[in-house]
């Protein structure tokens, strides 16, 4: 059965809300927790933009998924049960979008959030909604509340006011004004001197606003329940006379407890505008003196200033309670509130312990911190790349040489031709026809203990073997003897008579600049005896900067023993080979890309096919292997 046209909003209402208002949504569900409905009064959102088909709310502490629609038409055919919809849409689409909606004919009640409508283009909405019979609340308005049934959008504020004005459960008296804060005054006023809201509407401060005082009052004439009218106006327009002409012609018989505010505005020389579009007053009559005057003539009851409003709305609900008119209810446990967790945190009411902790960078203020320094110090500090990964690398700010060193490396490694393991795979995965990220990525994967990642290797071993005092002879031997290459020892291409120039820039600043070169002495001296062997057994890219690397942990005065050691095992120095190559990788990557390679396949003539040979042996005699595999 339809609802009494008095009766806009019941515990049965369903909403749609227009736009993508979650902490609105999330309001309004919270509300209807509170109040123990059954149904959620929010049946499912409008946005005709993007493609999202639901979005996540709480209903209690539990998640549920509301629909989102794109078309009014779909959602309204989905819940014919909707009878309110809740239009966030802003000033520019809140015209075509109301028109829209009064098409349909399921829509009884639309609360027009936004503010700024042009005032033509209200009067048109009001126009068509009138013609269709659809109640319309604002523009310009938070909407309105009916304790224990069902909340507009953001009305009442946070959840914790809300309890506090006992929004959660009806009273008796039921109010119409023209603002969020007016109706939330009311809200405190009402909670404290009677036995609470029975249902609350703000027209809205515009100068058209969709349904006027009158509107409601009259609703709340009809509706047995309300026992008290309260009407809290203001300076400018004459819609309070409409009201008090009602009561005149004996339309309205419940009492009224009313005031209209801006009565200061007579102590200015001119005219004032309030903050609401609609409140100035353009005649004597549309001041808030003549309008308190004229409803306390009417027999409405009016207090001498807005101070003493409670007192006099206390006054008329004592009355009808003595002559029980109203009975008041026992007060029904308060109830639990669902708190966001990012609320709770904020204010202090909770802790838990976090899965993730980070100790270098945060972005959670106005700015970057890198290790506690805002990204603004570092570019005023121009303290460079080297800077940077002294901060994010070792969360301290390292002396200049060692930054120096550090942009040095990167410098150093950025790239070693083509024919090199990463730089290959790149290419090859390039011309495969893959990304930037894939191909970087292919040729990182290269990076191990022969090619590029020997640093950490080197590092370790070059200092476990000092700190034992070995001599550089008697290292060689331990680790001949234990079957290990050396890593940082050796290369492809370079040997004592083609010096790879890269060792030799290391050397040189490393001599140069760093307080103490011990390692590094020891590590040339290592080199002596290895390429005394062969000419290729050099002390490589990877070795020279692995151990002038130690060098400078430990002479700098920056990192503690323990801290050298940890950094060591965790692998700090191969990043500096996989940083530093990536400039290159990425290089060859966009070089491949440039030129337009195809597809790359290698020749068959630089195979060796053995597959037939292989398998004709293998079934004709048994193969004899040696130790590493090879068939002898
Ligand atoms: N022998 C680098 O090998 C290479 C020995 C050794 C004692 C050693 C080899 C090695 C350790 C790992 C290392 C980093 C594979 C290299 C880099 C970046 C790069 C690359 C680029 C860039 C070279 C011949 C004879 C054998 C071996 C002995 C070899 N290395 N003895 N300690 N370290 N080094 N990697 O020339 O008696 O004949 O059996 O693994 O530091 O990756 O530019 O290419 O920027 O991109 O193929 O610079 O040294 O020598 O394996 O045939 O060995 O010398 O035991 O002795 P080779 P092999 P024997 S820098």
């Amino acid at each position: 059965t339809a609802p009494p046209a008095y009766e806009l909003f019941s515990n049965k209402t369903r909403a749609f809300v227009y736009g993508l208002q979650p902490r609105a949504c999330q309001g309004m569900l919270d509300f209807d927790f509170i109040c123990k409905r059954d149904v959620p009064s929010v049946a499912g959102v409008i946005y005709p933009f993007g493609g999202q088909f639901v979005t996540k709310m709480y209903w209690g502490t539990k998640e549920t998924l509301l629909p989102v629609y794109q078309q009014v038409e779909k959602a309204a055919a989905k819940h014919p049960e909707v009878d309110v919809v809740v239009n966030f849409a802003s000033s520019r689409s809140v015209y075509s979008s109301t028109m829209e909606l009064l098409e349909y004919p399921q829509f009884r009640t639309i609360a027009i959030i936004a503010e700024g409508v042009p005032e033509r283009r209200a009067r048109e909405i009001l126009y068509k909604a009138q013609k269709k019979g659809v109640t319309i609340i604002g523009p310009a308005t938070v909407g309105g509340i009916k304790p224990g049934c069902f909340k507009i959008g953001n009305t009442g504020g946070m959840m914790d006011n809300i309890v506090a004005s006992k929004l959660y459960r009806p009273g008796s008296v039921a109010y119409v004004s023209k603002s969020g804060g007016m109706s939330n005054e009311l809200n405190n006023i009402i909670a404290q001197t009677t036995n609470g809201v029975y249902e609350g509407v703000a027209i809205g401060g515009d100068r058209y606003p969709g349904t006027t005082f009158i509107d409601h009052i009259l609703r709340y004439q009809a509706d047995p329940n309300c026992k008290i009218i309260a009407l809290l106006g203001e300076v400018g327009g004459v819609e309070e006379y409409r009201v008090i002409e009602a009561v005149k012609s004996g339309k309205i018989t419940k009492p009224i407890v009313a005031w209209a505010i801006g009565t200061c505005a007579s102590m200015f020389k001119t005219e004032v505008q309030f903050g609401h579009a609609g409140s100035m007053a353009n005649s004597d009559l549309e001041t808030a003196t003549a309008k308190n005057a004229a409803m306390k003539a009417a027999g409405f009851h009016v207090p001498d200033t807005f101070e003493d409003f409670p007192e006099t709305l206390a006054q008329v609900y004592e009355t009808l309670v003595k002559k029980g008119v109203i009975v008041p209810q026992p007060e029904p446990e308060v109830p639990k509130i669902p708190i966001d967790y990012s609320w709770a945190q904020e204010l202090g009411l909770i802790r838990k312990p976090a899965a993730f902790i980070s100790t270098i960078s945060d972005d959670r203020g106005q700015e970057l911190l890198y290790a506690g320094i805002p990204i603004s110090d570092v570019f005023k500090d121009d303290i460079g790349i080297g800077g940077v990964m002294s901060l994010l690398w070792f969360r301290r700010r390292l002396p200049a040489y060692a930054s120096k060193f550090l942009e040095m490396v990167l410098m150093l490694t950025a790239d070693h031709g083509p024919a090199v393991s990463g730089a290959m795979n790149t290419i090859i995965t390039t011309r495969a026809g893959k990304d930037l990220i894939s191909s970087l990525v292919s040729g990182l994967l290269t990076i191990g203990t022969r090619f590029g990642g020997a640093l950490d290797g080197a590092a370790t071993e070059f200092t476990n073997a000092f700190d034992k005092g070995l001599s550089p002879r008697q290292f060689v031997d331990t680790m001949r003897k234990q079957n290990k290459l050396i890593p940082g020892i050796g290369h492809k291409v370079k040997s004592r008579n083609n010096p790879d120039f890269r060792v030799e820039l290391v050397k040189d600043f490393v001599k140069k600049n760093f307080p103490s070169t011990t390692l590094l002495d020891y590590a040339l001296a290592v080199e002596e005896v290895t390429t005394s062997k062969k000419d290729n057994l050099i002390l490589n890219v990877d070795g020279a900067i692995a151990v002038s690397f130690i060098d400078l942990m430990r002479s700098s005065g920056a990192f503690t023993p323990e801290e050298v050691d940890e950094y060591l095992k965790n692998g700090v120095l191969n990043g500096l080979f996989v940083l530093g190559r990536s400039i290159g990788l990425i290089a060859h990557h966009l070089d491949q890309k440039r030129l337009k390679t195809g597809l790359y396949r290698h020749p068959w003539d630089d195979i060796t096919y053995l597959v037939g040979q292989d398998a004709v042996s293998s079934a004709n005699k048994r193969v004899e292997v040696d130790a590493k595999g090879v068939s002898k």
